[in-house]
């Protein structure tokens, strides 16, 4: 089996330029800081993790509150997102803190960044619906929103920074991330919708002028620098192959809370169920089911 291994020595430094044009967009593109390689032993580890996630709530006759998994009108399954990461992947942990993502938070938050959040977006169509397992009737899109208005129920202050790693080229049909440049001075206050049967928060979509959306149409391999308070969105994934985006988000270590105070709960809720599976496994009460269907 073949290990994520990360070349943390290749870090680099952001120019000016693209300090003046994050501070003045809120976001930024860098392409090709990870390796064909580095991204595909990445695809293999959110392959695994899906497994490990679909599998342990089909041990649990429970849906893993970690997996946010939708039902489409059509009656296809799609995953949506997971979250959170770094407690579940040795992997993605060590990803958290190479040098190319920690590097530019130093140059832009003026101090040592910590992580406070990760979440991985994978807009994955299922072949087959899972059996067994409450899903929501919903759709994969992310909602017009800013991230801080999450943030800030918890306590968090707006200095919160975010990188995308992009793991699957990102098209105009795929969904793409849709960003509004300049959006990240204030926050803007959220509306409450619902979506098929859950509820969610959105900007009044009359507070944004949709021909400011730059939609990021990127290949893998790409990082994504955005600033806590930038105004996103993403359609629907009209493929039939995943869009997989790895978010990892930063506080400076001077913020006055807990950094994992919003996704702790989430962590030590699901271990032991997650230990619960691998124990019925190694008794030979429980067999995997699931398996990440092979891209063609
Ligand atoms: O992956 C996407 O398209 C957007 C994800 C996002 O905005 C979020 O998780 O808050």
């Amino acid at each position: 089996m073949k290990h994520l291994t990360l070349d943390t020595t290749k870090h680099f430094e952001l120019t000016p330029e693209q300090i003046s044009t994050f501070q003045n967009s809120g976001y930024l593109v860098l392409p090709d800081k990870f390796t064909k390689e580095e991204v595909h032993q990445m695809q293999l580890e959110a392959n695994r993790l899906l497994e490990f996630l679909i599998n342990s709530s089909l041990a649990n006759h429970r849906r893993s509150g970690r997996l946010d998994i939708k039902q489409l009108p059509s009656g296809k399954h799609i995953i949506r997102k997971i979250q959170p990461i770094v407690d579940i992947s040795p992997k993605f942990s060590a990803l958290a803190k190479d040098e190319r993502l920690l590097t530019p938070l130093r140059q832009l938050q003026g101090e040592e960044p910590a992580l406070m959040e990760e979440k991985f977006s994978y807009k994955q169509p299922l072949p087959e619906p899972i059996e067994g397992i409450e899903v929501h009737l919903a759709d994969d899109r992310f909602l017009l929103h800013q991230d801080y208005n999450y943030h800030v129920q918890h306590g968090y202050r707006p200095d919160i920074l975010t990188y995308g790693v992009v793991l699957d080229d990102c098209t105009l049909e795929s969904g793409p991330l849709r960003v509004w440049p300049g959006t990240h001075r204030e926050l803007i206050p959220h509306e409450t919708v619902t979506i098929g049967n859950y509820r969610s928060y959105q900007v009044p979509e009359s507070l944004i002028n949709f021909q400011d959306a730059v939609d990021i149409t990127v290949p893998r391999g790409t990082l994504l620098l955005f600033h806590d308070l930038l105004v996103h969105s993403s359609s629907v994934n009209r493929t039939q192959q995943p869009r997989r985006i790895l978010f990892f988000s930063y506080c400076p270590t001077s913020t006055p809370i807990d950094f994992d105070t919003r996704n702790s709960p989430t962590r030590v809720a699901e271990l032991s169920y997650e230990s619960r599976y691998q124990m019925l496994k190694e008794q030979g009460l429980f067999t995997d089911t699931f398996r990440v269907p092979v891209l063609t």
